[in-house]
């Protein structure tokens, strides 16, 4: 009965200090890496990401959703809650924007020591078509209370964080919550949101980094003061050691990336490129920012020179870029870095925080020219 008591003990990694600073992945972060599949960097020719190409990431399990029992309620601190149906919210003004959303945790695996926990490199991006109704009109009609603080988001899916039994939460401040780009989305590139984006319906927060973007959103909540769930308090801080609170992780930093040009070799995926004109190419970006230059280096990030700006897909998503290379024979670290509308660059080496995140120091790309 004592056994039966105890509370459930889950196995650490490594040597249980959560942290690896070898090359070596281990299992755990390949079950993680396998699951949450990136954007093949050559999905970045396209302007809008193609659906099966966009980046992916469930903390727990996809959850079941049974439609007709479906509901999505609005409550706590509000004048008329509310319990809307799917093809409620699809009668709602709708809206369809591109958006850029990238994952706080991109470029984890690329600091030392490396966080345990999915492993990405620099693919954890994508932009895609989203429809859905403003946030604003359903918190208006509800009528939110004065004193509330935060608007709460809960999704249907559960699972364990931190020693904590726990449905995926994350709150904003009322006033985040009321900007006129935050939709409730029931499509994604004009189909209906597939089950591992969030289906039926999610929260779309352009700007910020993906975590805010609550997916199988099942609960709005107006609280009278600020969240301190996992995922706010605990998670997503830029913190230096475990007990320090830091600050909270927000909007997407500056970055941008670049197709790895010619071609790969298979295992290592250092490229191969013919001596000549090479054109390099990508995407830029910068959260709530405009980008202001891109540059490009080929000398490792000694010399750079500038690339050609496109026009921004839409408002909240990315911009092309494009620059020539006189490829010369040899061995050549390719790096890409931008420049955002606050003169905020991206670092050739990014400080190091606990949970591994908003890591936007430049993409190098080894290419051999022959
Ligand atoms: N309910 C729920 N919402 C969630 C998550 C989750 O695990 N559960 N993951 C978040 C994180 S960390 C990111 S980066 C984005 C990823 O969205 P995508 O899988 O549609 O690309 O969803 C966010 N919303
Ligand atoms: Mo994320």
């Amino acid at each position: 009965m004592e056994e039966q008591r105890a509370e459930a003990r889950f196995p650490t990694v490594g040597d249980g200090s959560g942290f690896a600073d070898t090359d070596r992945v281990f299992k755990e972060e390949l079950q993680l890496a396998l699951r949450n599949r990136g954007m093949l960097l050559e999905g970045l020719r396209y302007p809008v990401t193609p659906t099966g190409l966009h980046y992916l990431l469930v903390h727990y399990d996809i959850p079941e959703v049974k439609i007709e029992e479906w509901r999505l309620n609005i409550g706590g601190l509000v004048s008329r809650p509310m319990s809307l149906a799917l093809d409620e919210i699809r009668k709602r003004p709708a809206r369809t924007i591109a958006v850029t959303m990238e994952c706080a945790g991109n470029g984890r695996a690329l600091l030392a020591p490396r966080r345990i926990s999915q492993p990405w490199l620099l693919e954890a991006i994508g932009t895609a078509e989203w429809t859905g109704t403003p946030l604003r009109g359903i918190l208006e009609e509800a009528g939110v209370h004065r004193e509330a603080a935060d608007i709460l988001f809960t999704g249907l899916d559960r699972g364990v964080e931190g020693g904590e039994v726990q449905h995926y939460q994350r709150s904003l401040t009322v006033s985040e919550a009321g900007r006129e780009e935050v939709l409730l989305v029931y499509a994604m590139n004009g189909a209906p949101l597939p089950p591992q984006h969030g289906y039926p319906l999610r929260l779309l927060v352009p700007g910020w980094y993906g975590m805010t973007s609550v997916k199988w959103l099942e609960r709005i909540e107006a609280l009278a003061d600020p969240f301190q769930g996992y995922q706010m308090a605990r998670a997503y801080r830029y913190s230096q050691t475990e007990d320090e609170p830091g600050e909270a992780v927000s909007l997407m930093r500056v970055r941008a990336l670049m197709i790895p040009p010619g071609i790969p070799d298979f295992l290592t995926r250092t490229r191969l490129v013919q001596a000549g004109t090479v054109t390099l190419m990508g995407k830029a970006w910068a959260g709530r920012l405009s980008i202001s230059r891109v540059e490009v280096s080929v000398d490792g990030g000694s010399t750079w020179s500038d690339a050609r700006l496109g026009e921004p897909v839409s408002p909240h998503a990315w911009t092309t870029w494009t620059c020539l290379w006189n490829a010369i024979r040899g061995s050549h670290v390719v790096c890409v870095r931008a420049t955002d509308s606050e003169g905020n660059v991206q670092p050739l080496e990014q400080q190091w925080n606990v949970g591994g995140y908003g890591n936007n120091s430049v993409q190098r790309v080894t290419v051999i020219v022959q």
